[in-house]
């Protein structure tokens, strides 16, 4: 009976290296290669540009295969205790770094039966990582982009967003990272709010900045960046008019708009019950959810309904029946606000959206309620937080700062040193693609 031979690969950019590993594991058996699912990808990097089943696909179509099966964990262990090979091939790259862990609890795994790992001088010439930040640099396209945020929500248990208002804030939130204990740490997505939109451009949050002007904005973040972006587009305005925004949205890529369930003229939830704000009725804003999804064209793009019932002071129950009825007219996600300092009331209507039959993603605002930490908003339930006005919020003070600096000492030199260099800022854009 011919030998049992697993492979475990991401299979994002197929190179020599891999041809190798498949070739050698052909040598000695049948292969089975797991495939790396995003979700166990995407606990240590930036999700793969190919889809699983792209992936699969590819892997399926190489010589040797016999079959591909998904691998969802960055360790083999499950993979290898239902297989049973007598051989695992990987190349010598995880010996050291991230994935030498891995590498310990497969050789002690396959103990269990006798079973081998079989190391090939890893091909260093073209390395997947390098060839994934060289693809990166020729930018997404509007439908990729679009589709990743559905994929991150499946793949990750929160999705992290920042806000962002112009190009260069689209580049902090596209480039921000931190490695910590062999996990890679950025933001997957960004929100682009209308209070820092309307802020940045010196006019109030009241809907004032215009859908074409908020296009234009979105265009120039987008231009920029490769991350998913969601809009928040207010009320959504007339529904006749949502229905040609929500197009708009959809073609230039953007991945979800979030409306929110307020009529009239527009203040911002953060004013609360201090500003007159009105509530729209339920079946009025379930006609404007179920006519946006009638418009959209694709299958990808997300309405994400807005409830405002916390911030106006009109109760738990009434949030819950709107949010019922919000999914039943079509909304791909709900997200909660609240403006209160603790994340209590938040949290309770987490607990009642438990028990929904039918869920769809949550998403939270913890702008107020600041002490929340992810790992508490995972264990709410939350799927996506948006870190809503932070980069405008910080940026602001530092340059009244510095513009108080040169009007005090009648020049600039005292100002200059709390000042990024200027060999850096000339340079901080690269002149080519
Ligand atoms: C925004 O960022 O514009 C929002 C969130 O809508 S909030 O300011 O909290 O209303
Ligand atoms: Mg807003």
């Amino acid at each position: 009976m011919s030998k049992k031979v697993y492979v475990g690969m991401a299979a994002d950019f197929i190179h020599g290296g891999h041809l190798n590993i498949i070739n050698v594991a052909r040598e000695l058996g049948e292969v089975t290669v797991g495939v790396l699912t995003d979700s166990a990808i995407a606990k240590y990097r930036r999700l793969p540009l190919l889809t699983y089943e792209q992936r699969r696909e590819i892997m399926l179509n190489i010589r040797g295969v016999k079959e591909v099966i998904p691998q969802d964990t960055v360790e083999y262990t499950n993979n290898l205790e239902s297989l049973r090979p007598n051989y695992v091939i990987h190349g010598t790259d995880w010996k050291t770094g991230p994935l030498s862990g891995v590498r310990k609890n497969v050789i002690e795994t396959l103990k269990q039966w006798g079973g081998e790992l079989i190391e090939p001088e890893y091909t260093t010439e073209l390395s997947s990582t390098h060839l994934t930040q060289t693809v990166r640099k020729f930018g997404t396209t509007p439908d990729m982009r679009m589709k990743s945020l559905r994929r991150l929500i499946n793949a990750k248990p929160l999705v992290r967003i920042l806000e962002v208002h112009n190009g260069l804030t689209g580049l902090i939130a596209e480039n921000t990272h931190l490695e910590i204990n062999d996990e890679l740490r950025e933001f997957d997505g960004m929100w682009e709010s209308s209070l820092t939109d309307s802020t940045s451009k010196g006019k109030p949050d009241t809907s004032a900045v215009d859908i074409s002007s908020r296009v234009s904005t979105i265009d120039q973040i987008l231009e920029v960046t490769t991350k998913p972006m969601v809009v928040d587009a207010d009320n959504g305005g007339l529904t006749e008019h949502f229905t040609f925004t929500v197009r708009t949205l959809e073609r230039l890529g953007v991945s979800a708009v979030i409306i929110e369930d307020k009529i009239g003229a527009k203040r911002n939830s953060l004013f609360g019950t201090d500003a007159k704000q009105k509530q729209d009725t339920i079946s009025d804003f379930s006609h404007k959810i179920s006519k946006g999804k009638q418009a959209q064209v694709t299958e990808d793009f997300m309405i994400i309904a807005r409830i405002e019932s916390l911030i106006l002071k009109t109760g738990l129950e009434d949030a819950l029946t709107r949010a019922r009825s919000y999914i039943e007219a079509g909304a791909d996600g709900i997200m909660i606000h609240s403006k209160e300092k603790t994340p209590q009331e938040i949290l309770a209507f987490c607990n009642e959206y438990k028990k929904f039959d039918t869920k769809v993603p949550l998403v939270v605002v913890p702008s107020t309620y600041s002490t929340i930490t992810e790992d508490e908003l995972i264990d709410a339930g939350v799927k996506i937080v948006i870190y809503a006005n932070h980069l405008l919020r910080s940026a602001f003070p530092a340059m009244q700062k510095t513009a108080q600096s040169i009007l005090t000492h009648k020049r600039c030199f005292e100002a200059s040193e709390a000042c990024m260099p200027i060999k850096e800022i000339i340079t901080l854009i690269p002149e080519t693609i």
